[in-house]
């Protein structure tokens, strides 16, 4: 069963004040935070609210050490069409540098450092700075209904929410450039067989645990110190050479093994028994 339903809170920037905010929703099973983008009749499109409001909640996710995953899916029939066009065009709505710069940035920023796992569901479609939010996770699984949407040329933007770096390195530039300027949709099949996402699971029925939110509860359970410390490894690694990069691994493996979870894994593994790993 699910539990402890928390309303997030929102810090508006520049100032301390705290508010409620209903556009996402925030659960924490065990040890596993459950994030819902909650603007169904607008496809969970980005609104300001919403974005800080995901930004806070990443924020206590981070700072929760009992929280040692993380799972991110929409409400309704979209995982999310990316900037609320009606909000760009409204007269007291942020402007585009506003947007980037204080919405999907750091978004995309906190799901990359927390040394947690992030883990998507695409519930169903992701377009714009829906899409490259979710390309940003450590482990992406989409439902079979799925699609993804890099929307932007179609307004005449460019990716944002760090699809230019993100999506080459995972299908190549010359995917990536056709994606990006067509505009077209993939279905989540194509995006499995591109190396877009992970894997494409069959969508839950009758409240059934489907296999994305199996993966997230199985990695909340792992060692979590070592899963932080591979997110570390493989974000140098897009800019290191292969020097820099054998010595980044010997420096985190050295971290890696002075935790508790390490000496934890090797014991169980010799007595034969199922470790249990505190994430320490
Ligand atoms: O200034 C800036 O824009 C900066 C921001 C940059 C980052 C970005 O994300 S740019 C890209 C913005 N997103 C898009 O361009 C996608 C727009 N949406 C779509 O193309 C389509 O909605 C979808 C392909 C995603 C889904 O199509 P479909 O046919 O399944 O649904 P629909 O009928 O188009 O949408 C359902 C409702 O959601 C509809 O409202 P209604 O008619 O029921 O009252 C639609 O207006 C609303 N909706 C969908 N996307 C957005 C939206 N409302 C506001 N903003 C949206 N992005």
């Amino acid at each position: 069963m699910l539990h402890n339903l928390i309303l997030a809170k929102i810090a508006l920037s520049g100032n301390k004040e705290k508010m409620s905010s209903d556009t996402i929703q925030f659960k924490i099973k065990d040890h596993l935070a459950i994030i819902h983008l909650n603007r169904p009749d607008v496809l969970n499109s980005f609104n300001r609210e919403m974005a800080l409001a995901l930004q806070e909640t990443l924020q206590s996710c981070d700072e929760n050490e009992d929280i040692r995953a993380i799972y991110l899916t929409g409400n309704g029939r979209a995982f999310c069409a990316g900037q609320d066009l009606e909000e760009v065009v409204s007269e007291d709505g942020p402007d585009l540098t506003t947007i980037v710069a204080e919405h999907y940035n750091p978004v995309i920023t906190q799901i990359r450092s927390i040394e947690k796992p992030v883990i998507c569901f695409v519930n169903g479609v992701a377009a714009g700075a829906g899409a490259n939010i979710a390309l940003a996770c450590d482990v992406v699984f989409a439902s079979e209904n799925a699609s993804f949407i890099q929307a932007f040329s179609k307004i005449g933007l460019i990716p944002d929410s760090g699809g230019t770096y993100t999506l080459p390195r995972l299908i190549g530039w010359q995917k990536a450039s056709a994606l990006m300027m067509l505009g077209d949709k993939i279905s989540a099949g194509e995006a499995e067989r591109m190396g877009m996402i992970y894997k494409v699971v069959s969508a839950s029925e009758n409240g059934d645990v489907n296999e994305a939110v199996a993966s997230a509860m199985k990695l909340s359970e792992m060692p979590t110190v070592g899963l932080g410390l591979t997110k570390r490894a493989l974000n140098s690694s897009f800019t290191n050479s292969m020097g820099e990069q054998l010595m980044v691994e010997e420096k985190l493996q050295t971290l890696a093994g002075s935790t508790a979870d390490y000496e934890e894994g090797v014991n169980a593994f010799l007595q034969k028994r199922k470790p249990e790993f505190k994430g320490r």
